[in-house]
């Protein structure tokens, strides 16, 4: 009989998706993490304030849009008994507007809403359907960006008409690909005649982008800096988030903020559970985010490659936010 060699042990932590997203994320240079590390429950906490900052204009534009408009949109998914699919529905806050426009069309609507954060989609069931008479939701804890073909969608009846909802400028987080692909996933949940309404961002003045990312008040950089803290938490690292400075940057080549947490000093991190050690040289980054920031022709041409037309569009009075309705042809 052989010999057999002995293998390094595994680290079982190393799979894990958190383990791997940080193995990935800090071994190289750049380091970056990904968002979806943002929204444990103290994130998705941090969020929610960050949505109530007067300097973050994103979602009260669009609730703008949905005050003045939500009959409309409703109306625009045509005929059939319309249920609403959203992705990375959160608290769902601004969803409610479509809802109540959905049961003044036909009475009652059913709602599935999907995001990563088990917390923040309680939150959204309770205060729908206490707050909406004829709104049954459904929470699914799921990664969206893992795909969508095993989402237990249900049955679709005769006359169902499925509007997906990706609103909030969820979108403007990944790079052309994988934007595509998730579109393309939607569609392919869809029949022709089914809608997606999607909500982007749009190219505005650099001032205004760059304080709605580093607010004077901080809840953006606690929000930016708690990915450490969740490190720490899950892999037992030592990161002390005050060594580290929130930075947001305005890239005009892609068109995009970015988000990044800076090295005040050079240090080194160990990370027990993934048994590496991470080096920072001083103002070195960790790039958090990317927030894109489209213009018309981006969208539309985006939806098109992903089997849509869009159809109709609305803005906010001051012309920062886009809400697209597309046909799935
Ligand atoms: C949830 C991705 C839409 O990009 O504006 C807010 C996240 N990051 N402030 C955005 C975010 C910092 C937000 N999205």
């Amino acid at each position: 009989m052989q010999a057999l060699t002995a293998l390094p042990p595994l680290n079982e932590t190393a799979g894990t998706r958190i383990g791997a997203e940080v193995l990935r994320g800090l071994s190289g240079r750049p380091k970056a993490l990904s968002p979806w590390l943002f929204y444990d429950d103290e994130g998705s906490r941090l969020f929610e304030l960050i949505t109530e900052l007067p300097e973050y204009y994103v979602t009260r534009s669009e609730r703008e849009i949905f005050v003045a408009h939500a009959d409309e949109i409703i109306s625009a998914a045509g005929d059939g008994h319309l249920s609403l699919y959203e992705l990375g529905a959160g608290t769902a806050s601004k969803t409610g507007l479509l809802l109540r426009a959905a049961v003044r069309r036909q009475g009652n609507v059913r709602y599935q809403a999907i995001d990563i954060s088990a917390s923040a989609l309680e939150d959204a069931k309770q205060s729908l359907e206490g707050e909406i008479p004829g709104v049954s939701v459904e929470a699914l804890v799921v990664d969206y960006t893992d795909g969508l073909a095993n989402l237990p969608l249900g049955q679709r009846q005769q006359d169902d008409r499925r509007m997906f909802l990706y609103i909030g400028s969820s979108i403007g987080n990944f790079d052309m690909p994988f934007a595509l692909r998730i579109l393309r996933d939607i569609r392919h949940q869809l029949v022709p005649g089914d809608t997606l309404l999607l909500g982007a961002d749009l190219v505005k003045e650099r001032q205004i982008l760059l304080q709605a990312y580093d607010d004077p008040s901080g809840v953006t950089a606690a929000f930016n800096k708690n990915v450490l803290v969740r490190i720490n938490r899950e892999l037992g690292s030592n990161f002390n988030p005050q060594l580290f400075r929130h930075r947001a940057r305005w890239n005009e080549e892609c068109s995009r903020i970015e988000m990044h947490l800076e090295s005040l000093i050079t240090q080194i991190v160990f990370v027990p559970a993934l048994d590496i050690q991470v080096r920072l040289g001083r103002a070195e980054t960790i790039h958090t985010e990317n927030s894109y920031k489209f213009t018309d022709e981006q969208i539309g041409g985006l939806l098109a490659r992903a089997g849509f037309e869009v159809e109709q569009r609305w803005t906010d009075r001051r012309g920062w936010f886009g809400e697209y309705l597309a046909r799935a042809v």
